[in-house]
């Protein structure tokens, strides 16, 4: 914009000033005091580490700023295709440790924050998290985004601004117990753009005439409007100057604050109830895992945030002035699961509607422009929306529904003229009552790609629930794309001594944007020296571990205890009840011991963690069991340091970062097939653990890869599942005698009212146990104790570790979001602007 722009003899004053990298702690600790003193009006005698906290966050933020704007700057400049991630989740967690080490100015802020008095941990720890998410798929967006700016993609990620994020969990008499999660009372990392705003509309009628052609139009009517507001979040990329955006959009009455009419009339309550329930659509995060309950609230958070990411796209395109046809050359958008599956119709509503564009020539941008990734094949969490739900709230988009529908139907009657019961398999409109809206189907009609974010689930989509989409598309739309995660966060923050190790071997951190490097430390293997330091690091992110959980329990963990580690969402198909029911058989062999065979065995520290839905009634009475087995075992004398059981309340983002350094193993359980792929068997793995596992979900590809010496598998497989599942019902199948006498224990009151656990306990003996717990417990245990054999030879133990993490390259979200650049989007990255604050690392 040449009239807003500083005059160019007078940029020198301008350039002199802009805020540059600290060259040393000083520099940083200028900033962050005048910040303390001017943005947060506080003194030297009131700063505490909250105010420091926030003094720290402004100094880096005033950084990343300038790399923000310069990064959007040259993105507009080089006009090159964009890629939108659109997501209704980013589990982001803290943002300044990330900022600090991604622009590598951590041990800067570190000596700084020294000489003022404080310590780099304390004030790291004052940072809410940011969880905007539920699990792995809300973390995957955050790790994309991560990846996305580190490689110089030109990225925004689009989302929801949750005032409600994840709800806290509270454990009280060993009950989930859920707490409000508001966390915007300070939030230095968003930056409202009350001038970026959307008129939404929802409701009203559909209004058709003829124009002054004789052409059919349709307009959209009435109803009610709601208005999107921009909140932008910088997304800094590690090494490299390029600072990506992450759009969340608020929502906010139209007409302002309030509605000045009713309010001078004296209807005062009603007007602030307008606002309020404008203000509810972005007020809260659903928080279901895996689960659809086809609310009305949900399907107008979901239309809201399309329609507002929709219009922003299409503007921002418009301004570049070029023709309509090339849109999708300079346009890809993701969708992150069927959340935002509307942004189809949304999108040929506007190139129709209001752009005047022909059906066919908006329909091939809009088919070329989205692609969707799938997230599971669990029946119960597709996306369905009653058709009349749909009419209410969007009548419009309802009509091109089932246009599109029509025509993607009379296209497969023309394809397999013989194949009639094909149509109302394929058809979006489900024909039950009533009548649902099959969004998968939607997205895969609507999209150039579809793909699956693990092999094996990858498959699984093209065999069971898009089975005839294969058919009809053939098999070249699908594809697979193997999650990663973010070796910055999850190697590089989360455990600094495992990554400053790896670096002393590998000459420096070029590992940490090219992972693949890592597999020059097998060849250091057996350098005794590294051994040690690598199981001392092992040590002493156990011991950190202990401390918080004796701070927050009161329970003592004997560090030199095997860890044995299960973090996740609670749900049935995950199998928490899996390993619950494993430690309640574990500790029934210690019960059963002598003074010497106790002696041989290895102590181990069983630790939970993960939030059940609210509603999700089975998987809150599995985090009860787990409480009162914990109760029991750690309080027993007989059992002392040989078992303890343990549930780490409101695991998160940031809980993570420390847990996942401190496993020897962790549990990755799911009954074969149910898990996509998982993303924190990865995490784990990366920070030295060894893992035990189904063959399931990415499982399989990190055996392929690190090799099966060094994982404990275990389980039916998936295409077993069926039968398995069909001789539960028919009865040719008896329920394995040791979980019998767990059930014994259980129904005898060892762990309390029998009553309390008698569902868990049905689901499997009476209810056909629909997640094989049963055929699969005798393998666990076997497992379990193959385990216990292999951790008392260390040496052992120390090469599988050190070999398996050699051998994680592939695992990266780097190598992840290559791949969708490459083979879904079609984008190039734009060489990083020099600037005096990031460091380029290439
Ligand atoms: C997870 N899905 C998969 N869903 O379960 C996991 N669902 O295997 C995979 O690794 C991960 O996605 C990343 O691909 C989820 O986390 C949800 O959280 C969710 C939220 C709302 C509605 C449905």
């Amino acid at each position: 914009d040449v009239q807003s722009s500083i005059p160019e003899p007078q940029r020198e004053a301008w350039t002199k000033f802009a805020p540059q990298r600290f060259a040393k702690a000083e520099d940083f600790q200028r900033d962050a005091v005048r910040h303390v003193e001017t943005s947060l009006a506080r003194s030297m005698y009131n700063c505490d580490e909250a105010a420091m906290y926030a003094g720290t966050a402004l100094a880096f933020r005033d950084r990343l700023v300038m790399d923000w704007n310069k990064t959007q700057q040259a993105h507009t400049f080089a006009d090159q295709k964009r890629i939108y991630y659109l997501s209704l989740e980013f589990l982001m967690g803290r943002a300044l440790d990330n900022a600090m080490l991604n622009v590598q100015q951590k041990d800067v802020a570190a000596e700084g924050l020294s000489g003022l008095g404080f310590r780099m941990e304390d004030i790291i720890e004052q940072e809410h998290d940011a969880a905007l998410g539920n699990g792995g798929l809300g973390r995957l967006a955050a790790c994309f985004l991560d990846s996305l700016a580190t490689l110089n993609y030109p990225a925004w990620g689009y989302g929801l601004r949750y005032r409600y994020g994840i709800f806290k969990q509270e454990i009280v008499d060993g009950y989930q117990v859920e707490v409000p999660d508001y966390w915007l009372d300070f939030n230095p990392w968003e930056f409202a753009r009350h001038d970026v705003t959307v008129d939404i509309q929802f409701y009203g009628h559909v209004d058709k005439w003829q124009d002054e052609n004789g052409k059919t139009k349709c307009s959209w009517e009435g109803g009610e409007i709601v208005k999107a507001v921009a909140f932008d979040v910088p997304v800094p990329g590690y090494g490299t100057s390029t600072t990506n955006n992450l759009r969340l959009w608020g929502s906010k009455a139209a007409s302002g604050e309030f509605d000045f009419q009713k309010f001078n009339s004296g209807e005062y309550e009603s007007s602030v109830a307008d606002q309020q329930r404008a203000e509810t659509i972005s007020a809260v995060l659903y928080p279901n895992d895996n689960l659809e309950r086809g609310k009305e609230l949900r399907l107008k958070q979901q239309y809201f945030w399309c329609a507002a990411s929709l219009s922003d796209i299409v503007r921002r395109f418009k301004k570049t002035g070029r023709a309509w046809k090339e849109f999708s050359s300079q346009t890809a958008i993701q969708l992150n699961d069927t959340h935002p599956t509307l942004a189809i119709p949304e999108l040929q509503r506007i190139l129709i509607d209001i752009e005047g564009l022909e059906w066919d020539e908006a329909w091939s941008i809009v088919h070329q422009t989205f692609a969707y990734t799938n997230h599971t094949v669990l029946p119960e969490a597709l996306e369905k929306w009653s058709v009349g739900l749909m009419q209410h709230l969007l009548p419009r988009h309802l009509q091109i529904i089932y246009e599109i529908n029509l025509q993607f139907l009379q296209y497969v009657e023309r394809t397999f003229p013989k194949d009639r019961d094909l149509l109302g398999r394929v058809s979006i409109i489900e024909e039950s009552n009533p009548k649902m809206v099959r969004m998968a189907f939607l997205a895969v009609i609507g999209s150039h790609k579809v793909n699956g974010v693990a092999e094996l689930h990858s498959d699984l989509v093209k065999t069971t629930i898009l089975k005839d989409f294969v058919k009809v598309y053939g098999p070249d739309k699908f594809t697979n794309v193997t999650n990663g995660i973010t070796p910055r966060r999850w190697l590089h923050q989360a455990n600094p001594r495992l990554s400053a190790l790896i670096a002393s071997k590998l000459g420096g951190y070029d590992f940490l944007k090219d992972l693949t490097l890592l597999n020059k430390i097998e060849a250091h293997v057996d350098d005794a020296e590294f051994r040690k330091e690598w199981q001392a690091i092992k040590l002493a992110n156990k011991e950190r571990l202990a401390r918080h959980v004796h701070e927050t329990t009161g329970i003592t963990l004997n560090p030199k205890a095997l860890f044995d580690i299960q973090v996740k969402r609670i749900h049935e198909y995950k199998r928490q009840q899996l390993n619950i029911f494993g430690c309640i058989h574990r500790y029934l062999a210690i019960k059963a011991m002598s003074a010497e065979e106790k002696k041989k065995v290895v102590p181990r520290v069983t630790i939970f963690g993960g939030k059940a839905a609210p509603g999700y009634w089975m998987a809150k009475t599995v985090i009860h069991l787990i409480n009162k087995v914990g109760d029991v075992i750690n309080n027993d004398p007989e059992v002392g340091d040989l078992l303890k059981v343990v549930f780490i309340e409101d695991y998160n983002v940031s809980k993570a970062e420390f847990l996942v350094p401190a496993s020897d193993i962790s549990e990755h359980i799911s009954t074969a097939g149910t898990e996509a792929s998982g993303t924190s068997n990865m995490k784990f793995v990366l920070n030295g653990g060894l893992i035990i596992g189904t063959c399931d979900g990415a499982n399989i590809e990190i055996t392929r890869e690190i090799g099966e010496n060094n994982i404990f598998l275990f389980g039916n497989l998936s295409e077993d599942v069926e039968e398995l599942r069909h001789n539960h019902v028919f009865g040719t199948y008896q329920l394995n005698e040791s979980l019998a006498k767990v059930f014994d224990q259980i129904q005898n009151g060892k762990f309390g009212d029998a009553s309390q656990f008698s569902a868990l306990v049905n689901a499997i003996v009476d209810h056909g146990d629909f997640y094989l717990v049963s055929d699969d417990f005798e393998s666990y245990c076997q497992t379990q104790d193959l385990i216990d054999e292999s951790y008392k030879n260390v040496d052992e133990w120390t090469t599988k570790s050190i070999t398996s993490v050699a051998r994680m390259g592939f695992f990266s979200s780097d190598r992840c979001i290559d791949e969708y650049a490459e083979v879904i989007w079609n984008i190039e990255p734009v060489a990083p602007t020099k600037t005096d604050f990031a460091v380029d690392l290439a």
